[in-house]
Order: structure tokens, then sequence, then C-alpha cells
């Protein structure tokens, strides 16, 4: 009878990353995962108006890159980056409240769910005209540039963006003065009911960065020691002055592309076999493959993370809308630190 092979189970040296690595991953992995189908749910019993855009199925594209960052380095996100709000350090109660458009929420009320920010975290609230954050970023890491700080930008999009005129010019503009900014393509197959061969003639859209002059990746989105590592060498660069990386993530969003669509554009054969490829199940079962995690570890942490969602939810309804004034507050902005000559 031949023998059958056992697999190997890896080592945390094979892994290359610590354990409070991994398990920082993970619980913010968990805990976006969490949130989000929470927000689902609430949307769907009426609790708050408007849609809601779930990034279930892409967490780890978002939590591996943020992973790590300082409080300094700036994020701009566009509408699926509830993972980047998480793992930047977004009090729950600021993300909740953003979501309820109420008073508490850092932008008052005054924009769409999902277009989460926070300046004292260095998060950008995102524009509803696709791939304005990247032309913002790129402008924060001028900025960094200009100043002479070794921080970074992280910009995030999805694959449907990167055919926007914007997108393109701040790309391009980076390429040339070599800013310190990673890009992050969210490739999910899909913009809206649009699948990406659609978008674009090219099958990685990775390659979209030879035309700029700097490196392009594309890696499997779904693997978040992978996204983290291959973040964390893209930000090494970007800080050391060598310029800007592109990488594409390719992953898929498990649900429309807001609560409000049935997404039935697509396959379920295609649905069925993505969602094999769960990330936070597959960082899950590394975690107990390399013996750092329990299934009783993990019944705790839901039952913590499900607490603080719980109180963050209750502070947030009970807080009241803006007053229609508010909406002239903080939109302009009179402090304009950096003089153009000195660049
Ligand atoms: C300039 C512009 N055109 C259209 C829209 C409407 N819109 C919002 S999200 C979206 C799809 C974006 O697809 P992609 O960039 O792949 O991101 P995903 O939603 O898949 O995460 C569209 C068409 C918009 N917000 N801005
Ligand atoms: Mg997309």
């Amino acid at each position: 009878m031949p023998a059958t092979k056992i697999a190997a189970k890896p080592s945390l040296k094979q892994i290359g990353l610590s354990k409070e690595t991994l398990l920082g991953l993970y619980t913010n992995l968990l805990k976006t995962r969490m949130l989000d189908e929470r927000f689902r749910k609430l949307f769907r019993q009426g609790r708050f108006a408007g849609t809601y855009f779930s990034a279930v199925g892409q967490e780890a594209t978002t939590v591996g890159p943020t992973y790590g960052l300082r409080d300094e380095d700036i994020i701009a996100p566009s509408h699926r980056e509830i993972g980047a709000a998480v793992t930047k350090g977004i009090p729950l109660v600021h993300i909740v409240a953003q979501i309820y458009a109420r008073i508490n929420s850092p932008d008052k009320g005054k924009t769409h769910p999902c277009h989460y920010g926070w300046r004292e975290k260095g998060f950008i609230s995102p524009s509803s005209t696709l791939a304005g954050q990247t032309v913002t970023g790129t402008g924060c890491a001028m900025g960094f540039q200009i100043q002479k700080k070794d921080n970074v930008v992280i910009a995030f999009f999805g694959e449907g963006a990167t055919a926007r005129g914007g997108w393109h010019e701040a790309v391009n503009y980076a390429g040339i003065h070599k800013l310190p900014i990673i890009y992050v393509c969210q490739n999910n197959l899909w913009a809206e009911s649009v699948p990406a061969h659609r978008q674009a003639g090219i099958k990685d859209f990775s390659d979209r960065a030879k035309a700029y002059g700097f490196p392009g990746i594309t890696i499997d989105g779904n693997d978040v020691v992978l996204v983290h590592k291959t973040a964390a060498k893209a930000i090494e660069r970007a800080r050391n002055g060598e310029g800007p990386t592109l990488i594409e993530c390719k992953t898929y969003r498990w649900y429309g592309h807001s609560e409000i669509d049935p997404a039935d554009y697509r396959r379920e054969e295609e649905i069925i076999e993505w969602k094999k490829g769960d990330p936070i199940a597959r960082a899950e079962n590394l975690l107990l493959d390399l013996g750092i995690h329990t299934s009783k570890k993990r019944e705790a942490m839901v039952e913590q993370i499900n607490q603080e969602i719980d109180e963050a939810v209750a502070a947030c309804e009970k807080e009241k809308y803006a007053e229609p004034e508010e909406a002239y507050n903080d939109v302009y902005s009179e402090n304009f630190p950096v003089r153009r000559d000195d660049y």
C-alpha cells in the first residue's frame, strides 16, 4: 500500500511573520467581517438610510496593507475600505456613527455611508467620484516628499476606478516624482454589473504601472499573509524614497455592489467557487495549523467583538442628526501649510 503523504504543518519561520503580527492580522480580519455583516443586517432592519457597500470576501486586501502603519501614514480610501478603517484604528463608535450619519461621526453626518474618515489617524474621507481619493492621496504623498518626511500613503480603489482619467493623471505624477505612495487595486472582477474583461483590454490591472515607470504586481488578494508581506516591501521602498508601487489584489465581493443590488448578473458557480477561498477561514486555518489559535479563543474573541459592536450601535442610535447649517462647517481650510515654491 502506498504511504499516505501527510502535508507538513507550516512553521512561523516559513511564514516569515511573528506570532503577534499573525494574530493582529487575524483579529482585524475577524472584526471587519463581523462589523460588515452587522451593518448588512442593520440596513435590512431599516436602522440607517441610503445603502451599504459590503466588503465581505475582500477583507485581506485592506487589512493586510494597513496593519502596522504609523498613525502619521495616510489612507486614501474608496467605498469598500471598512477593513482599513478598523485596522488603522478608527474607533468603532466613529465607524458606526458614519454609517448612521449622526452628529458624533467625525464628518458630523455630512457624507454617504462607507465614506469613513478620521483626521487623527490619517484617514481621508473619500469622494464619491471614483478615483477621486487616488488624486487626493497622491497630493498627500507629494506633501510628505516636500516636508521630507518618511511617511507613506496607501490609496485603495477597485479595478473599475483605474479606467478614470484622474486615476491615470495621479499615478503618472507619482511615477515622475517617485512619490511615497502604494496604490492597492482591489480587483473583485466586477464594477457594479460590468465584468473586468469589459473594463480593460488587459488581464492583470497591475500592468498599468508599466506605463508610469514603477513596479506593478498581481497577487492572491485573499491570502492576508501574502498581501501584508507584499505591501510591507512596497512601504519600505516608498519610505526609502524609491517611489510608488501598484499592487493588484485579486479578490471577490460576496454580495451585491451595495445592499440594494441583488447582483443577479453573476453566475452562482462563480460565487460558490470564490467563497471556498474565504480570506478569514484561510487565516484562521493557518493560525490553527501553527498552534497559535484555538476554537475556544475564537469564541471569546467573537463574544468580545459582538459586545463592542452592540455598545457602539447603542451609543450611535441615541445620537442626533446634525442641523442643516453644519453643511457649511469644516468644508474649506484657511490653513495651507505647504508652500508650492519650496518644491
Ligand atoms: C465617476 C463615477 N462614475 C460612476 C460612479 C458610480 N459607481 C460607484 S462605485 C462603481 C463601481 C466601481 O467599481 P470598482 O472600481 O471596480 O470598485 P468596486 O465597487 O468593485 O469595489 C460605480 C460605477 C461613481 N461613483 N463615480
Ligand atoms: Mg470592482
